[in-house]
């Protein structure tokens, strides 16, 4: 039995025999226990319970950390700087029903608590705030740049953007006015071309300021050296990388083209038009070893991308935003085939009137985004084979419409209908009519991406068993990152967890062992024994 720590790490008292700290870093004993299964011909299960024992270690220090976003000045990089900003400065302010203070609703990491155990006396849940169990980034001390194509200062973006009420605008915009965006990288197929008009601040330009893509490995050397140059003007530890610019349509995977890493660098040399900007971020990124996070749909991922991340162990994760109607799906969905009901159609139609809308209502861009969204389902569906087999059908059908109605501005509507098989030939409509207010809803998922991911990056873990003493980090691609995200990236081989629930039940379980608590399960013996 190890000596009990005094966990100065936290407000929080651990008292748990399984960790020790020598000061600058938190190690935890945990023994990862699971099932293994096995298949035989004729389709029996054989299940037997496995148990690995780890060793983690936990960097305590929370570095200083920088935010390089990409579309800086669209309607998510405007609030997200806005959000930043009012918090940090305390900036309340009025609308129509009263005082509003500055809070970071929406977030996990910010306003959301976890379980941490029972009262002692009573058997009641107590719970603490996510971000008391371990020391995490303060959203508030984040250093935010970054680049977009369009040259407008942020109050000019906050302004265009429509999100935020006028009293807290006016209170921001001197703030605000000092956040320029950086030139950035425009290649005009992959984007609308109903974006053209925005496109004032881009170096791929020749003297007479037109656009040029035949220089893509300038292009990456110059990201990089942004990258660079924002890390050491800042005195910055570390810096995350994350796209919120617009959705660019698919990159067709080609072999010999971006099939592996050493072929995309090639392509890239060789300025290959499938070699997109999301691209030229995400391997700039890889590049200088700084984290890259994809908000968007596109498949910046492809194979050459992911092997590059692993050769260099640097961190990816992605794609796209789950910020309103695909969140209440990966909940609902679930819900519904864990409950036994069978959804055989699911019909999600939206609205929206900003410029995410307006790039969206062309088609091979609205293409990269109904992917994304369709995909939120398979892998409940291929859970339960009573509901989904040979002879009922193995599919849903799943509907994705999105319209732009520049009326509704940053008011997403958002309209779904599930319906689905009950009991002997009864059927169930479940319809839902859901106003995202889609940048307030998506801020607070790229301030939790960022922290998560730094904090990823300061675990380390080795097997106890093994004479290799030598920890080591979490494989390059984030999967802890899909519960912010709607087709999340995994690693090559593994399906994608979309089911929220499960998604977060790894985030509170991870923070659970490094502080040497049980995974959280709801067997409440206490109550249910005698
Ligand atoms: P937006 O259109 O307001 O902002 C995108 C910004 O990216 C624009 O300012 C544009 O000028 C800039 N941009 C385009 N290409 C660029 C490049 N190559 N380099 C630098 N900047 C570039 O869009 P919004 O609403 O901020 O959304 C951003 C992205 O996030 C979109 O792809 C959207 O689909 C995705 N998303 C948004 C969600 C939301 O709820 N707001 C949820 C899920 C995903
Ligand atoms: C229309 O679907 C625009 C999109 O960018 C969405 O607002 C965004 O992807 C959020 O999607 P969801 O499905 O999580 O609300």
């Amino acid at each position: 039995q190890e000596e009990k720590l005094e966990t100065k790490f936290s407000p929080i008292q651990f008292n748990s025999d399984k960790i020790r700290s020598d000061g600058d870093n938190l190690y935890t004993k945990f023994t990862y226990e699971n099932s293994i299964v096995e298949t035989d011909a004729n389709g029996k299960y054989t299940v037997t319970p496995t148990n690995v024992d780890y060793e983690f270690k936990l960097d305590l220090k929370v570095p200083k950390t920088g935010l390089l976003l990409v579309g800086l000045g669209g309607n998510n990089g405007s609030t997200l700087v806005s959000a930043v900003t009012a918090n940090k400065h305390n900036i309340s302010f009025q609308n129509k029903e009263g005082v509003v203070k500055p809070n970071y609703y929406g977030s996990v990491t910010q306003s959301s608590t976890i379980k941490i155990g029972i009262d002692k006396d009573t058997g009641k849940d107590i719970y603490a705030p996510f971000n008391n169990i371990v020391p995490l980034v303060n959203p508030n001390d984040l250093v935010v740049s970054g680049w977009d194509i369009n040259s407008s200062s942020l109050d000019e973006a906050m302004e265009r953007a429509k999100v935020l009420d006028y009293d807290l605008q006016r209170q921001l915009k001197p703030y605000l006015s000092e956040y320029k965006p950086l030139k950035s990288v425009y290649y005009p197929d992959f984007i609308a071309l109903n974006q053209k008009e925005r496109a004032d601040n881009i170096f791929n330009v020749d003297k007479e300021g037109n656009v040029v893509t035949n220089d893509k490995w300038a292009d990456v050397e110059r990201i990089r050296k942004d990258i660079r140059d924002f890390k050491s003007a800042n005195d910055l530890d570390k810096v995350i990388v994350l796209w919120s610019a617009n959705t660019e349509r698919y990159a067709d995977v080609l072999a010999n083209v971006n099939d592996n890493s050493e072929n995309l660098l090639k392509s890239i040399k060789e300025n290959h038009e499938e070699i997109a900007p999301s691209t030229i971020f995400a391997v700039a990124s890889i590049l200088e070893n700084v984290p890259y996070i994809n908000g968007s749909p596109q498949n910046t991922f492809v194979p050459g991308v992911i092997e590059l991340a692993e050769k260099y162990n640097s961190f990816i994760g992605g794609d796209d935003f789950k910020s309103g109607q695909t969140k209440i799906k990966s909940v609902l969905a679930q819900f519904l085939v864990d409950a036994g009901i069978r959804p055989i159609s699911i019909a999600s139609y939206n609205h929206l009137g900003n410029n995410d809308g307006y790039n969206l209502s062309a088609p091979k861009q609205f293409r990269s985004k109904e992917i994304s969204k369709q995909s939120v389902v398979d892998d409940m569906i291929e859970s339960n084979q009573i509901l989904y087999n040979k002879e009922n059908g193995t599919t849903v059908d799943h509907c994705i419409v999105i319209k732009y109605v520049p009326a509704v501005g940053d008011s997403k509507v958002a309209m779904d209908e599930y319906y689905s098989e009950l009991m002997l030939g009864g059927h169930n409509k479940i319809s839902i009519h859901n106003v995202c207010e889609d940048s307030l809803l998506a801020t607070p998922l790229i301030i939790d991406l960022v922290i998560v991911t730094e904090f990823l990056q300061r675990i380390q873990y080795k097997k106890i068993e093994e004479s290799d003493e030598k920890y080591q980090d979490f494989y390059a691609v984030l999967t802890l990152l899909s519960y912010w995200l709607k087709a999340p990236l995994s690693k090559p081989g593994y399906q994608a967890i979309n089911g929220l629930n499960k998604q977060r039940q790894a985030l509170e379980n991870l923070l659970r062992l490094l502080v040497g608590l049980p995974v959280n399960n709801e067997l409440r013996f206490e109550e249910r024994l005698l």
